[in-house]
């Protein structure tokens, strides 16, 4: 029986500290919310109020073209944060830009293509590592590359529609 009850005071304890953890980490998201008054924890995710999340892969195919994709392709307007993940073996990026056609964008002599229509960025990842940006997207047709020399060639943009 005392091990019973040793074993829920740890689970106790270690509630507190997730709910702990949980309401510091929520702090950081809800700086521009109103919050919700009554009390207790309010964890704010995507679903209730945040930015939209997408989520953009990147890396590269056994066949040596290289690939990037969005989820979901289409999102309402407004912020949004785009966290890239790297999980390709050579360092990527992704750069949100308002040029399309997605497969039509002008490569320069240095093979890689204007970022004068950028929006923001996740700039150069790490193999395996992530990255993640939030910026406010207004309406209209966009396209994701990743801008180091030579992978747009290769196949690495995504088209992205706000609307
Ligand atoms: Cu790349």
């Amino acid at each position: 029986m005392r091990d019973t009850q040793r074993a829920l005071t740890v689970l106790v304890a270690a509630l507190t500290v997730l709910a702990l953890a949980g309401c510091s980490s929520s702090k950081n998201e809800t700086t521009s919310s109103g919050g919700q008054s009554g009390g207790g924890v309010t964890v704010t995710t995507a679903a209730s109020g945040g930015p939209t999340v997408v989520t953009v892969v990147g890396g590269e195919k056994p066949d040596g073209k290289y690939y990037l994709t969005a989820t979901p392709g289409s999102v309402t307007a407004g912020k949004a944060t785009i966290t890239f993940k790297n999980v390709g073996t050579k360092v990527h990026e992704v750069v949100v830009l308002t040029d399309t056609p997605a497969d039509k964008l002008k490569v320069g002599a240095n093979h890689e293509v204007s970022e004068d229509a950028s929006v923001g960025e996740d700039s150069e990842t790490d193999p395996g590592k992530t990255k993640s940006t939030t910026i406010n997207l207004p309406p209209g047709n966009y396209v994701m590359v990743c801008n180091i020399e030579r992978h747009y060639e290769k196949g690495m943009y995504a088209a992205f529609t706000v609307s």
